[in-house]
């Protein structure tokens, strides 16, 4: 299947916001983001994995969702933020504990802002991954390829799409991470399950 225009997040969430469990947070996340100009298509599960880098923090809560929108990556990526702001998401630091974390994953074909800049920020070493936060929106989402916390997720919502500079599919790069990793990320029993 061609790659068409379709936008692709994640959503993550490992703390409380007041009365909201992560779970309810991301539930409420997916509704709220139709209200922003975004239209959800599909939402995946919501799984319990654990926290990345361990030790960092309580347990996530990780969905997926394919969404329609404007023509704009900025205006997503916007949007994108407005509904983190409206959960209390607070940014003060990186990979740390959050009530509402929402990352764009992809655009489609679209790469930003160029493909030897989308390339070197998936090419830093790990000890640079957690020190280091791009000041642009960088498309594909850098680190997607290495986190089954992502791609189990985005496996039942767009399987078949294609890193646009990887050539792979979301279901190879999920088959191309060790077994244990994939086993990690386990589906919530639930209504959304
Ligand atoms: N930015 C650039 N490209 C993008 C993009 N494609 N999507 C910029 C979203 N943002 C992008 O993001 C930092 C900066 O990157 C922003 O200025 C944005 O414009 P942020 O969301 O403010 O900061 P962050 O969330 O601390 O960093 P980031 O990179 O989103 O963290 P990660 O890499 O998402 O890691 N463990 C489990 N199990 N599950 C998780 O969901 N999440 C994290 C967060 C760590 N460990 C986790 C999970
Ligand atoms: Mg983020």
């Amino acid at each position: 299947m061609q790659n068409d225009q379709r936008i692709l997040i994640a959503l993550g969430a490992n703390l409380p916001f007041g009365e909201h469990a992560p779970g309810e947070t991301l539930r409420e996340a997916l509704a709220e983001l139709d209200k922003t100009g975004l239209r959800v298509l599909r939402a995946s599960r919501f799984y319990d994995t654990p926290c990345f880098p361990p030790g960092a923090g309580p347990d996530y809560v990780n969905a997926a969702a394919a969404l329609a929108g404007p023509d704009d990556p900025q205006a997503v990526l916007a949007a994108l933020h407005a509904v983190e702001d409206r959960f209390g998401r607070a940014r003060t630091q990186r990979w740390g504990m959050r009530t509402l974390d929402l990352d764009l994953i992809a655009i489609g074909d679209r790469v930003l802002p160029d493909v030897a800049t989308q390339g070197a920020w998936r090419a830093l070493p790990p000890e640079d991954q957690v020190r280091r936060a791009p000041d642009r929106l960088i498309l594909p989402h850098p680190r997607l390829q290495d986190r089954a916390f992502v791609l189990v997720p985005l496996a039942d919502v767009a399987p078949d799409w294609q890193h646009p500079l990887l050539g792979r599919t979301v279901a190879q790069m999920l088959a191309d991470l060790p077994p244990d990793a994939r086993a990690e990320v386990v589906p919530r029993p639930g209504p959304e399950a």
